[in-house]
């Protein structure tokens, strides 16, 4: 173990054969006792089926059918996507293509939005990796499917304890035709604050590598400063920028004329001679209603010569209606979701598009049959992950007025709960109404939206109204996001931060006007590395410290559990959530073609120290594991 640390050392492999490095450090000592895989395994199921899973808590594992899987033929070579033409054409050539496209394209967002907005993001790889190769089969002609990027980066990290860069990694290996689309937040990577400039240089060139085509690129305030070095970074990665603007407000409605036709148009302009190859509309919220999105589209097809791919969430009911509009208007690209993935704070379903779509000239490509086989799938695969619902059973069209994100709803109310404020989540959604006007009318989405949501949550929590901000603001300690949201270091609003507010929020802090990430210091990946290297003892990759860059805490946190369980992304979905049954069985694939044959026998009694002894079997052979008892 000491040779191996010695040649892991990143001075040994610079070629730095000087090995007086191994005085100066005493960590080369430190041999981890490694258990073995099945061991890990055991101890994660056991502590599993003593204290269940944060979220689902202690619970009677149900019994769930086997996921209805696609008749699909494997044999043959893949069919040809748009993947094919981005490598052969180029991004300026893709996006030449998609503009000659009579019929509307679709992306399918359930690997990323639709579980995002629908199941706090919990869908697990598992899951993704077993429909992957299915529907790259079935739905060869989907323009993108987007599957990376937004929340699930740390979410995997850090509740599904998986490595976010394998999931990329491994389902491009099974869908190798469609392009892979991923939801990138300019400055603030794929987190809730801004990096240094070559954090996202590296984040961008990494993802490019690792399997990323399209990426979908907005700041959270609409401030295009904030968006230029993301923007430069995918064109220097030879993949497509989709620069994009978040739609807020309502076009519609004289009294809110701050964010009106014109005022998209321009930005949308902006966003083109910035750089962008496909001009997004990130309607987060579901906002955009269906005269809005036929003007909207109407006058930004006159005015760009990028194609137009529109995004929304379907909180309102309206979603089909829209996309109908928008389509009518000329629009190239529309986001939906399998059907059982779909609606509510989803996307609108694909399937419900193709068929609202009958005998219009623009009706997507689609094998339906086929749609409707992958939607059983997901049908049945969503029952695993039902106490991450939010509980929305009908349309909400109170979205017009509270504007919360569809990525947001269901995360503030798992928040909201975490801090006691379950019952009083009306009052919440309403304050955050009341925050979102205070703020002065701001973009809503992450992180500017997480911030909106803390500051309502903070103010319901201490039973603050806006009058009280003002009058008792001096002697109130605000969140730490509200503040450093006041101080410009997630940019600057359109039209500014309202003063009065800023000041109170404030106090004696400074505020800033220029990009956050023209003040910072960039990262020293090599030196990053090494701390690594010293930290975790092994061998660091690119992705590693990405990731540690990223999410340093997040990244830690997850390499100490895999350490002391390994890799669980190998257990099925409802073994990872409950653990097993008395008496069950399963069957555990841990590598291609070695496969673990896993019982649970039986759970011993609490001793004092609260740990119980859990006897397996494994492979047919008795085993035990300790695991403590939370309860
Ligand atoms: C994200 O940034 O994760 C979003 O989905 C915003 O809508
Ligand atoms: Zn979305």
């Amino acid at each position: 173990a000491f040779l191996e640390n010695v040649v892991r050392h990143p001075l040994f492999m610079q070629g730095q054969y000087d090995t007086s490095f191994i005085d100066k450090t005493p960590e080369l000592f430190v041999f981890p006792v490694r258990k073995d895989r099945g061991t890990k395994l055991l101890s994660y199921i056991g502590y599993t089926a003593v204290n269940g899973y944060p979220g689902i808590g202690k619970k009677k594992k149900p019994v769930f059918d086997e996921p209805r899987l696609p008749e699909t033929d494997f044999l043959n070579p893949f069919p040809n996507g748009t993947k094919q033409i981005l490598d052969e054409r180029g991004p300026e050539g893709l996006a030449e293509w998609v503009k000659q496209q009579k019929q509307v394209l679709i992306t399918d967002t359930t690997f990323r939005d639709a579980h995002q907005s629908l199941l706090a993001t919990r869908l697990r790889s598992n899951d993704l990796e077993k429909i992957a190769e299915p529907q790259s089969r079935l739905l060869p002609n989907l323009f993108s499917m987007e599957m990376w990027g937004g929340a699930t980066f740390d979410v995997s990290m850090r509740f599904l304890h998986e490595d976010p860069w394998k999931r990329l990694i491994s389902l491009r290996n099974k869908a190798p035709n469609v392009l892979f689309q991923m939801l990138l937040r300019a400055s603030n990577a794929v987190g809730y604050k801004n990096y240094p400039d070559n954090v996202i240089d590296e984040f961008v060139a990494s993802s490019a590598q690792a399997g990323i085509d399209v990426f979908r690129i907005f700041d959270s305030l609409n401030w295009v400063e904030g968006m230029r070095p993301a923007i430069q970074a995918v064109r220097d990665s030879g993949k497509i920028a989709e620069a994009s603007m978040c739609y807020t407000g309502d076009i519609l409605d004289p009294a809110r004329s701050k964010y009106d036709l014109a005022y998209y148009v321009r930005l949308a302009k902006e966003l083109e001679e910035s750089g962008a190859h496909i001009l997004g509309i990130k309607d987060m919220a579901g906002l955009l209603k269906p005269k809005a999105a036929f003007e909207l589209i109407g006058a930004l097809k006159q005015e760009l010569s990028i194609p137009v791919h529109l995004h929304t969430h379907d909180t309102s009911g309206n979603g089909i209606f829209t996309y109908a509009r928008a389509i009518e208007a000329g629009v190239d690209i529309v986001d939906t979701a399998i059907s059982s993935m779909s609606g509510l704070t989803s996307q609108p379903s694909m399937n419900s598009l193709y068929h609202a779509m009958s005998g219009d000239p623009r009706q997507p490509e689609l094998n339906i049959k086929d749609a409707d086989a992958l939607s059983d799938y997901w049908e049945d695969v969503r029952h695993y992950y039902k106490d991450f619902e939010s509980g929305m059973m009908s349309p909400h069209p109170e979205i017009y007025a509270h504007e919360m994100p569809g990525g947001q709803y269901s995360n503030l109310q798992q928040q909201a709960k975490a801090v006691g404020l379950g019952e009083r989540w009306s009052e919440v959604k309403e304050m955050y109404q009341r925050v979102n006007h205070m703020f002065g009318d701001i973009v809503k989405v992450t992180p500017s939206s997480k911030v909106v949501g803390d500051m309502a949550l903070f103010m319901v929590q201490n039973d603050l109204d806006e009058e009280q901000i003002y009058q008792k603001g001096d002697a109130i300690d605000f969140p730490d996001s509200v503040i450093e949201l006041f101080q410009g270091y997630l940019g600057q609003p359109y039209e500014g931060f309202p003063e009065k507010l800023q000041r109170v929020i404030l106090k004696k802090r400074e505020a800033i006007t220029v990009r956050p990430g023209e003040l910072m210091e960039p990262v020293d990946f090599d030196g990053l590395k090494e701390e690594l290297f010293h930290k975790l003892g092994r061998q660091v990759t690119g992705h590693d410290a990405v990731s540690y860059a990223l999410y340093p805490k997040v990244y830690l946190d997850y390499q100490t559990f895999i350490e002391q369980y390994g890799d669980i992304s190998v257990l099925d979905t409802p073994t990872f959530f409950y653990g097993l049954r008395m008496g069950e069985e399963v069957e555990i694939e841990i590598e291609h073609g070695k496969t673990l044959i896993v019982k649970l026998v039986s759970i011993g009694q609490a001793s004092r120290d609260g740990s119980r002894v859990i006897y397996f079997e494994l492979n047919g052979q008795p085993r035990e594991v300790h695991v403590t008892d939370e309860s």
